[in-house]
């Protein structure tokens, strides 16, 4: 270990121990948190079903033509491995119903089968990962006019279901061969660019399409159900029949798992305060962490107020061990991708750490005595307390680079190989 690294811990340490925090124990929890990374941030939401295959509808958008994305199944897992490899700690890799491996033959949404991710599933046991999976419902001619499960049409309502049923199988493929549970999370495009008539018809069709969906129930240790909920998307702005209202309503009469992502809400709506209401009534949570800028824009995630906010909230829940999932869900296509995979992760790894330090006890008992000043006085004295001394210390525990050192390596990596592509 470098001596400077290990000095400036040393100290940290002191000066946590001060304020009645264990910086070691910290570490020891940051390390058994994973962090579910999407695999769409690799190649702008493409998925491998054609050659050449991009995202389309969805109400959802990849800005930017940065060169060097992955075209392949290979060249993404190469990619990602170079990711993992200035990430600290142990994760998972979130995979869409898009991104199979189809060995050049179109297999259709309503054809997908275990077989088709087993090299997925392979490589994820070599790699040491969980896998995460979604079904697709975008890119897609049954999804051109902005409906899937809420569609007017009993067949295009029936072939998406199909995809639905068959998503969770795989997904329940993934965890028993992993032996590590998959989170499957439903999100559907479904709405309307202008003022409906009707906003029950396509609510009530998508309630009766997710019964049919979940209607198998699946060994929990396995594989888990969780529901995404939006606020609007481009070309569906004034009504999204999945709405934050018809979730939560969803999740809770049927005990699955609600996605809360950062983007899907009014914009002075946070996440952050969402969390602990949705664990009283939910079985659990599965975050997809991002970052709106003025829309549901999917920036890269920074180390925002809102990003410590939610880290804070997960670990204060004491509920991270059994009934939080996070996911990150971003997709910027005009930066280095593999940059943006690592910049993202580790941003949510910090805040993590930041969340992990933080004195609580006391800060709590501040609270319930009635001494807000206290509070708030503790709450800002926090924020100039050593914590990057303690992650450069776990970084390098953990065999990553310290400091900015990663992105030499991911600089290096793009002149050989992203370049060339
Ligand atoms: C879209 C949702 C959804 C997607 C991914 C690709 O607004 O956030 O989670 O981003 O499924
Ligand atoms: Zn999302």
């Amino acid at each position: 270990m470098s001596e400077n690294v290990v000095k400036a811990y040393e100290l940290a340490k002191e000066q946590y121990a001060a304020v009645g925090v264990d910086a070691a124990a910290a570490m020891k929890t940051l390390a058994t948190i994973p962090i579910s990374m999407h695999c769409w941030q690799g190649d702008d939401v493409g998925g491998f079903e054609t050659v050449g295959a991009q995202l389309s509808g969805g109400g959802i958008q990849a800005t930017g033509n940065y060169p060097g994305k992955a075209r392949t199944v290979a060249e993404l897992r190469q990619d990602f491995e170079q990711a993992l490899s200035v990430i600290p700690g142990k994760h998972r890799f979130s995979l869409h119903a898009s991104y199979l491996d189809n060995g050049g033959k179109f297999v259709d949404r309503n054809e997908v089968e275990p077989k088709h991710f087993q090299g997925w599933i392979d490589w994820a046991k070599e790699q040491g990962l969980g896998l995460d999976f979604n079904p697709t419902y975008f890119s897609h001619a049954k999804a051109a006019d902005g409906f899937t499960l809420a569609h007017e049409d009993k067949a295009i309502r029936d072939f998406w279901i199909d995809h639905g049923i068959r998503c969770r199988k795989i997904g329940e493929e993934m965890g028993r061969q992993l032996g590590s549970t998959t989170v499957t999370n439903v999100w559907i495009p479904d709405g309307y660019k202008d003022i409906p008539v009707d906003r029950t018809g396509p609510r009530a069709r998508l309630v009766d399409s997710l019964d049919k969906i979940f209607a198998e129930p699946i060994n929990e240790k396995l594989h888990l159900d969780a529901v995404e909920a939006k606020l609007f998307g481009i070309g569906a702005e004034s009504y999204t029949a999945g709405s934050a209202e018809f979730y939560l309503g969803y999740a809770v009469s049927r005990q699955k798992l609600l996605t809360l992502d950062s983007g899907h809400y009014h914009p002075t709506e946070c996440i952050s305060e969402k969390i602990s209401s949705v664990l009283m009534f939910c079985p659990g949570l599965l975050l997809h962490v991002s970052r709106p800028v003025r829309w549901d824009s999917d920036h890269v995630v920074i180390l925002d107020d809102e990003l410590q906010m939610i880290a804070k909230e997960l670990v204060r829940s004491g509920k991270l061990a059994d009934k939080i999932h996070i996911g990150l869900d971003y997709f910027d296509a005009s930066i280095n991708r593999v940059a943006a995979w690592a910049i993202g992760s580790r941003n949510m790894l910090k805040a993590l750490l930041i969340a992990l330090l933080e004195p609580t006890e006391s800060l709590k008992k501040s609270e319930s005595s009635g001494d807000f000043t206290a509070r708030l006085a503790m709450f800002e004295e926090q924020k100039s307390l050593p914590w990057a001394a303690v992650w450069n210390y776990y970084c390098e525990q953990q065999g990553v680079p310290v400091g900015s050192a990663w992105f030499d390596q991911i600089r290096k990596y793009e002149k050989d190989v992203l370049s060339k592509r």
